[in-house]
């Protein structure tokens, strides 16, 4: 009994110790915001991807239901939303787990923010000039990326969603190998945002219409080079033409 129990305990572990990520809160212009973990953040109660485009949960992930807190930023501040894979301060995730960080908005809902009402402002893919990709990035910046509010954004109650896609088994699809495909990390975080601005985001973009399989930013090999041979292997730089799914990034 005791043994089973320890081999149980060491399972269990080992399940846990899978190199995901979650975000613990975010930055306003430097400032930490503090934990926002089901306060201002839509929180999923674990740290594992979401791959089937079709749910919901590709939104605001499994848990996108509202919580009771708002961060707060104004329209160009700088916003870093800050991961971490178990604990906060660790080693954010696996560095296998290399692809795009992209984040939108929409306008706030009380909804799991699956419908169609999202903008991109912010992306970020492949740098070929420092064989880096975001998630590179990522990790070697303790879990956080900066990027600006746009700077004429109408004040008012956001979701801003940010995501990691990480893209170690895109070469296959979910839809095709449910036990691969393309690892989605979406966090929605619930953003009242202050200023003098205008304009409202307006691309109306929905992920479980706008994301899809056989997009070249989702079903992507990140182990052979375009333009090598069926040998290619693994190599780096390379991946200039990568473009991250969804809609240019918005200007406002
Ligand atoms: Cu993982």
């Amino acid at each position: 009994m005791k043994l089973a129990t320890t081999v149980l305990g060491a399972l269990s572990l080992f399940g846990y110790v899978h190199a995901h990520a979650v975000v613990y809160g975010i930055w306003v212009n430097g400032q930490d915001q503090g934990d926002g973990q089901g306060k201002y953040i839509r929180s999923p109660p674990s740290n594992d991807p979401v791959k089937d485009l079709s749910s919901p949960a590709i939104a605001c992930n499994v848990n996108g239901n509202p919580v009771s807190e708002f961060a707060k930023a104004a329209a160009g501040d700088e916003i870093m939303v800050e991961w971490y894979h178990n604990s906060r301060g660790d080693d954010i995730i696996a560095s296998s787990h290399k692809g795009p960080i992209q984040a939108f908005i929409a306008p706030y809902t009380d909804g799991n923010g699956a419908s169609a009402t999202w903008t991109k402002i912010a992306s970020q893919g492949y740098d070929s000039s420092r064989d880096k990709w975001a998630v590179d990035d990522l990790i070697a910046n303790g879990g956080k990326l900066p990027f600006n509010l746009p700077s004429n954004l109408a004040p008012g109650k956001y979701l801003l969603r940010h995501e990691i896609i990480g893209l170690h088994e895109a070469d296959a699809t979910y839809d095709v190998n449910p036990i691969r495909g393309a690892q989605f990390y979406p966090s929605c975080i619930q953003l009242e945002v202050t200023g003098g601005g205008s304009e409202s985001p307006g691309q109306n973009f929905g992920f479980n219409q706008g994301y899809s399989y056989s997009d070249p930013g989702i079903h992507f090999n990140l182990y052979q080079c375009p333009n090598e041979g069926p040998e290619g292997g693994f190599s780096y730089g390379c991946f200039g033409e990568y473009t991250a799914p969804g809609p240019e990034v918005w200007g406002a």
